[in-house]
């Protein structure tokens, strides 16, 4: 469709006839790689430039531009925003909530020094910014179920801290100096593809390979614990939809958006519907006190009245999409 957020990138670019170029730091994480299917496919091959300090695979050099990027280095980014003409950032580098407690000065780091130079970059270059925030953002003083949009926010790990206060930042910025700042809070993300790398959530995705693999699985999680979760298609399309979106008609810089919610239980046995013979085991560890913090259930009533939010895929869509891909073909 012919969006607002291409229109903005025409508009930025006129004078020059160059397409827009979308940067999109943290990339080798859950989310960078298929975000970039996505937008690629959409705004073109080479104007999605992925970016990290880790060296990926070949392959994905082979798709598109990759860059090394330090988002703790303001001169390098700079420079990338300079040469590669980067006129809008996806910031998606961030330590996630049980590895941030267990490197609680790296977090900060990454989290929060990291998040300053992402604005401060935007704010200099005049760049389109989407921060995601999470569940994670909420507390034990927050109402579970359902969260609003707008609630007490007194999160009791480095990533929620990080990310409470990226939103405000970015809101800031947007009323001080005009930051096009676009935040959505996510909830557990799953994909077949890509590790979520060190969340409280991800139990959801590793279910469905140990099913696939040992055909036994330990949960880190107890039975009853809810959490709200979304699988990655959802995911990507929400970010590109929310972008696309006309800015003037938005009535908050940061949304809830929810797909699910569900307990280790009810996942187990959707999951047996697919692994009969699925032996499960409950361990939980220190992630359950950071899920019993959390929202069981977000309430995403804005993003879809406002924006025209809605999910496709239910916890049973959710298990028939991940066992179409993991599962042996023979
Ligand atoms: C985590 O568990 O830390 C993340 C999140 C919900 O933000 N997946």
């Amino acid at each position: 469709s012919s969006t607002v957020f291409t229109q903005h990138f025409q508009n930025v670019h006129t004078k020059s006839q160059d397409n827009p170029k979308i940067l999109i730091t943290g990339s080798l994480g859950q989310l960078g790689f298929g975000l970039a299917k996505v937008m690629r496919q959409r705004y073109g091959k080479n104007n999605v430039i992925l970016s990290d300090i880790i060296k990926p695979n070949k392959s994905v050099y082979e798709t598109g531009p990759f860059i090394y990027a330090d988002i703790l280095d303001f001169k390098n980014l700079q420079e990338i925003v300079v040469t590669h003409q980067i006129d809008s950032i996806v910031h998606f580098s961030a330590l996630l909530s049980a590895i941030g407690e267990a490197n609680i000065p790296l977090a900060m780091k990454v989290n929060i020094e990291g998040v300053h130079n992402i604005f401060e970059l935007c704010r200099q270059y005049n760049l389109r910014l989407f921060f995601p925030s999470t569940i994670g953002a909420f507390g034990p003083d927050s109402p579970r179920n359902p969260t609003p949009d707008l609630t007490i926010q007194r999160p009791r790990t480095i990533y929620g801290v990080s990310k409470v206060h990226g939103e405000l930042l970015g809101e800031y910025y947007h009323h001080k100096f005009g930051l096009d700042f676009r935040c959505l809070r996510f909830p557990g993300i799953i994909s077949a593809d890509t590790n979520p790398g060190g969340g409280t959530t991800d139990y959801a995705v590793h279910i469905f390979h140990d099913a696939v693999s040992t055909k036994k699985f330990e949960c880190f999680l107890q039975p009853d614990t809810r959490l709200p979760m979304m699988y990655i298609d959802d995911c990507l399309n929400s970010i590109v939809q929310f972008m696309e979106y006309s800015c003037e008609n938005l009535s908050m810089r940061t949304y809830n958006v929810n797909a699910m919610s569900f307990t280790p239980a009810e996942l187990v046995e959707e999951v047996k519907k697919h692994v009969p013979d699925l032996e499960v085991t409950y361990k939980p560890d220190e992630r359950q006190a950071i899920a019993d913090s959390w929202p069981e259930c977000f309430d995403d009533s804005k993003a879809r009245s406002e924006w025209g939010w809605s999910h496709k895929y239910d916890l049973k869509e959710l298990c028939n999409v991940m066992f179409k891909y993991l599962m042996p073909k023979n």
